[in-house]
């Protein structure tokens, strides 16, 4: 048998090639490549304009998915796989066309469709990627962080921020759906994240369907910071933002405007964050939430900025137009805003409002000083 020598194929491919900006392609530049090949080096000439453009340039791909059939489908799903331990729970992730079928809804952010029915139970577990769920419709879940049983009803908003003991349980007779927002994709590029199993069964006690949690009762009174608790903890401990609240802000901002006071962004177009009660800052270190409203045959400014956004329709109906596409969207639909691409939402004439709930990674930019916004932008 003749010998073979096992010389693993480089995974360097280099290609001399008559370009601007690149050397003039010869056989001394040929064999030049080979050798780079063969010991793993790649220059710079071949790859600046791809590694360093002159502003960001997404490789995820606006789209948008549709909430009935997301909700068809969750059904389901809910009919066919059980939720328990391996899985963990019954969420189906929004995979960017852009992205190689990954489960990434943008290069750092997770967004999914999570079904429960009626008397399930999603094991408790825990792990350092930040979460949180909004509801679109529906209510009888509670989830459970920390021992805590947190109502989940239509429009709140639930953070969970990373290293909380949690499970989701259905009280109610009806299934429920809802949406979850991690930042499993920014742990994942980073190699940085640890995931625990907890209890298979949270107790009886957990079980209980109180109105408002423990959470709330210590942290839910505006402007007031209870003594006990300490203020500066990594993401928010309130872990319930209800809608009641998120929509008089809201329109209490609009009816600002029409009494020629300040307190919309622009005009027609009202918004808030969700912050950290304690330190007023983001709700989660590497996630932004927001709720806009903008009103009936209003608009947004068009803005761009820099990182990935993900937005679900709360209410009313409308067209959202992001870099050359436009949608025509209603309830429940989500669509993406990549890196430096920009945003502009229209109500339609014929709706009250249009509710448009955002979450992005911008929080991960500012802290590392890197984050842009351009209004105006076209
Ligand atoms: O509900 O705990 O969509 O851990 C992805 C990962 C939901 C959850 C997701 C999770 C959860
Ligand atoms: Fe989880």
């Amino acid at each position: 048998m003749a010998a073979v020598i096992d010389v693993p194929p480089s995974p360097v491919r280099l290609k001399a090639v008559a370009a601007p900006g690149q050397p003039e392609p010869t056989p001394a530049l040929e064999q030049l490549y080979r050798g780079f090949e063969q010991e793993l080096l790649v220059p710079l000439w071949t790859e600046i304009g791809d590694l360093m453009p002159p502003q960001p340039r997404s490789k995820a791909a606006a789209h948008l998915w549709r909430w009935e059939r997301l909700k068809q489908l969750a059904g389901e799903a809910g009919r066919i796989v059980p939720v328990g331990r391996g899985g963990e729970r019954r969420a189906i992730a929004l995979a960017n066309p852009a992205l190689g079928g990954r489960p990434f809804a943008t290069p750092t952010l997770w967004a999914a469709i999570q079904y429960l029915m009626p008397g399930e139970n999603a094991p408790e577990h825990r792990h350092t990627q930040h979460a949180f769920r909004f509801v679109v419709e529906g209510e009888g879940v509670w989830t459970v962080v920390g021992g805590d049983a947190v109502r989940m009803s239509r429009g709140d908003f639930l953070p969970q921020a990373g290293w909380n003991w949690h499970a989701h349980h259905n009280a109610a007779t009806e299934p429920m759906a809802w949406i979850d927002g991690l930042d499993i994709p920014f742990a994942y590029m980073t190699e940085s994240q640890f995931f625990e199993h907890g209890r298979d069964a949270i107790s009886e006690a957990e079980q209980g369907t109180p109105e408002r949690s423990r959470s709330e009762r210590l942290w839910g009174h505006p402007g007031l910071r209870p003594l006990s608790q300490p203020a500066d903890t990594a993401g928010s401990p309130l872990l319930a933002y209800r809608w009641a609240d998120t929509d008089r802000a809201l329109a209490d901002q609009l009816a600002l405007e029409d009494e020629g006071h300040p307190g919309v962004v622009s005009a027609g177009h009202a918004a808030v964050r969700f912050t950290h009660p304690g330190t007023g800052r983001d709700v989660m270190p590497t996630i932004r939430c927001e709720m806009h409203r903008v009103r009936r045959g209003g608009r947004t400014r068009a803005w761009r900025e820099v990182g990935s956004s993900v937005y679900q329709v709360f209410d009313g109906t409308g067209s959202v137009r992001v870099g050359g596409q436009q949608w025509r969207v209603q309830r429940g639909d989500l669509f993406v805003v990549p890196s430096w691409v920009p945003f502009q939402a229209q109500c339609d004439a014929d709706a009250p409002l249009l509710d448009l709930f955002r979450f992005g990674d911008a929080p991960i930019f500012e802290a590392l000083h890197q984050h842009r916004v351009q209004v105006d932008a076209e």
